[in-house]
């Protein structure tokens, strides 16, 4: 029997590049969330823990983000770590893992050649990634173990052939053929490289196949991100019990928001509302929304911008509509301003492009709010 974590794509070193200010704090809380994943190794008492590719986000990573994750490593010294080079931290003669710390790490194994592992009776048959783009199948290393006894895992960093999942994974070099478990005959086959966890069936229905996911959701884009597997496999041939377990600390939602009247608003108050513990969010907003509502919409949207570690706005779909009543010009008591709105209009009703035609109504819109102001 042998119980362990799968776990994957720590990314440690990532810049969380568009995400503005939480960029940093993406950055650090991914190696405090290593703490979860050890400690929930240790608690659960796991043999060890399995970690698919990808722990450091390259090979550069700062030696001092490095003895961050190497503390952290050195407070659950009961816990064996085998830990295996994917794509962003490949083997070669940069790799990170040739650094002397890590040789000091008396319970940590790098991966780092393909030769069998035996933990226990279990032995596990590692493909490390030797260069960042591999156009062929690494499991093909893998040989035949039907007729060897005790358990056999593999353990592996890339896409599955034809099971690419929704989110954009980052490339389709490093093919996996689903067809290893057949072939080679192992219990179970971990995988790194997708940061949407994902567990993949074979005809009777057992999952044989697992993405672990990223133990921390890295973008808006993944879905059932932040957690790991925890695994058991009684003897060889059984089915494995896989379990998914959080490990991750920031929130993320994505929605989307069709606008349309002052209804539509209100919808969005409320779903503001309801996702105040959220740390990371995006909107994307489409539709149309008459230009009457487009001050209280940003007043709204500034507001929660002040809600969230992160928010992230897409509204290049959302049209803003001009309604017939305020086509005529409005008065606003000073004859330039007057002015600069016929002109704004007329340049309004002549452009043809979206994009330039919200800037024009921008312009439109922080007129009228000033003429108000003025009024007041
Ligand atoms: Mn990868």
């Amino acid at each position: 029997m042998v119980r362990f974590l799968h776990t994957s794509d720590w990314q440690i070193g990532m810049k969380g590049g568009g995400l503005g200010e939480a960029g940093p704090i993406v950055r650090e809380t991914r190696i405090e969330s290593v703490r979860n994943v050890l400690r929930l190794a240790q608690a659960k008492a796991v043999d060890f823990v399995l970690m698919c590719g990808d722990a450091f986000e390259h090979n550069m990573v700062s030696q001092e983000e490095v003895k961050k994750v190497v503390r952290i490593f050195n407070d659950y010294e009961k816990v064996p770590i085998y830990l295996l080079p994917g794509n962003h931290d490949a083997l070669g003669a940069g790799c990170i893992y040739n650094r002397e710390i890590f040789k000091r790490v008396s319970h940590l194994t790098i991966l780092n050649t393909t030769n069998p592992v035996k933990v226990a009776d279990v032995t596990l048959h590692p493909c490390p990634v030797v260069s960042r783009i591999t156009p062929h199948d690494l499991t093909e290393k893998i040989g035949p173990v039907h007729k060897v006894a005790g358990i056999h895992i593999g353990v592996a960093h890339g896409s599955l052939v034809g099971k690419f999942p929704v989110s954009n994974w980052e490339d389709i070099d490093l093919p996996i053929d689903p067809s290893c478990i057949e072939r080679t005959g192992v219990e179970y086959l971990a995988l790194g490289h997708w940061h949407s966890q994902r567990i993949f069936e074979d005809d009777a229905g057992t999952g044989r196949i697992a993405y672990s996911g990223t133990h921390e959701q890295t973008d808006y884009s993944e879905d059932n991100a932040g957690r790991c597997l925890l695994v058991a496999i009684d003897k060889k041939g059984d089915a494995p019990q896989i379990e998914s377990v959080e490990t991750g600390q920031l929130r993320w939602v994505s929605k989307e928001f069709k606008m349309e009247d002052s209804r539509s608003l209100g919808e969005l108050k409320d779903y503001l509302d309801s996702i105040r513990g959220i740390d990371m969010v995006r909107l994307v907003l489409n539709g149309e929304l008459p230009l009457e509502y487009r001050q209280e919409l940003d007043n709204l949207l500034d507001f929660q911008t002040t809600m969230h570690k992160n928010i992230r706005i897409d509204s290049e779909s959302l049209n803003i509509t001009v309604p017939f009543q305020s086509e005529t010009p409005v008065d606003t008591g000073d004859l330039t301003l007057n002015r600069t709105e016929t002109k704004l209009r007329q340049l309004l009703a002549n452009e043809t492009n979206p994009r330039r035609g919200r800037v024009i109504l921008d312009a439109l819109t922080q007129l009228q709010a000033f003429a108000k102001e003025a009024e007041a």
